[in-house]
């Protein structure tokens, strides 16, 4: 297993969200990649900074507009700004500050340079992105995320050979699903809280199963509240299921720890023991794998989570 991993990350910490109308702290901070790392170097992995790749990649699947609106309007900020733009956003989860560009372009290049690892042989690799992902779409920022890490690393792997994205973190990423919903040869398949009570609320139903040639190429596993690990697993043995019949050559896999019981803004009920057990089974689809970070907002849980879970893949 490789690993990647940007400093670049420390320069996004907006001081708040906002929650119903009302100024909150933000959960996504950038202690929590500093305690998976620390944790990963004491576990003796060699943490790389990853390579360049400029932006290219990134306007495989973002608007151009965009790209320039999130960099234009965070460089133009004073240090200790924060903005919630009116333009090009889905939520009030995702403010841009002076860092924000800066800090999303590293998460693409740790994603990306975890994707040209497995493309050039290696079985495993884990990205530790900060800021995440899988919320944002062609042309809008939310709920903590700015560039689609996992998208851009699947459109990488996509022009090499055939993509299923299996998304375990707690929230449905709509991002990503928006961005494949056409399409046959990226799978998308999702587990995730019922959007009828959770986050992101508009998208992640059973009945969204992807349009026109991509019907049956997206696939989604809401869950009931307080889902335990053992009915967790049952649900990923149908998801991976799944993903065997479609044959992929790469496996990408966007990986979020707020499904455990203790997660500060989440309702399932996993245990640490569990995501032990989930990398096992993503471990036994024996493909080229790329793990890309991103949810999890329990900061003290998270370096054991990350090790646990990484545990049956640092063989690989
Ligand atoms: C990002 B990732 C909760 C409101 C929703 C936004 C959640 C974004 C999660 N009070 N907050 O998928 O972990
Ligand atoms: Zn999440």
């Amino acid at each position: 297993m490789r690993v990647f991993y940007s400093p670049l990350h420390t320069q996004h910490n907006p001081a708040q969200e906002v929650y119903d109308g009302v100024p909150a702290p933000y959960a996504e901070v950038p202690g929590r990649v500093e305690a998976v790392a620390d944790r990963l170097r004491t576990d003796n992995i060699e943490l790389e900074t990853p390579s360049q790749f400029g932006l290219e990649p990134i306007q495989t699947v973002h608007q151009q507009q965009y790209i320039d609106f999130v960099r234009t309007r965070s460089e133009q900020l004073a240090a200790d700004d924060i903005l919630f733009p009116s333009y090009f956003m889905n939520d009030t989860y995702a403010p841009l500050t002076r860092g924000t560009y800066s800090a999303a372009l590293g998460a693409v290049d740790t994603a990306l340079s975890g994707a040209q690892a497995i493309v050039g042989g290696k079985r495993v690799a884990y990205s530790l992105c900060r800021p995440p992902g899988h919320h944002a779409g062609y042309n809008r920022m939310g709920g903590y995320c700015y560039f689609n890490n996992a998208a851009i690393a699947a459109e990488y792997l996509a022009a090499r050979g055939r993509v299923a994205i299996l998304d375990i973190d707690y929230h449905h990423g709509n991002g990503t699903q928006e961005m494949f919903y056409d399409r046959d040869d990226v799978l998308y398949v999702s587990l995730h809280a019922d959007p009828g009570v959770a986050y992101p609320y508009a998208s992640g139903f059973a009945a969204e199963v992807g349009r026109g040639k991509g019907q049956g190429f997206t696939r989604n596993f809401p869950l009931p509240k307080a889902t335990t690990g053992d009915e967790y697993i049952e649900t990923l043995q149908a998801a991976l299921g799944v993903i065997a019949k479609f044959q992929p050559d790469f496996l990408l896999v966007s990986v979020g720890f707020d499904t455990h019981q203790a997660d500060p803004i989440a309702g399932l009920a996993l245990r640490q023991e569990d995501y032990h057990d989930i990398a096992e089974h993503i471990v036994a689809a024996e493909l080229p794998t790329l793990l890309i970070q991103e949810g999890g907002y329990n900061v003290e849980l998270l370096p054991e989570l990350a090790s646990t879970f990484l545990q049956p893949f640092r063989k690989l």
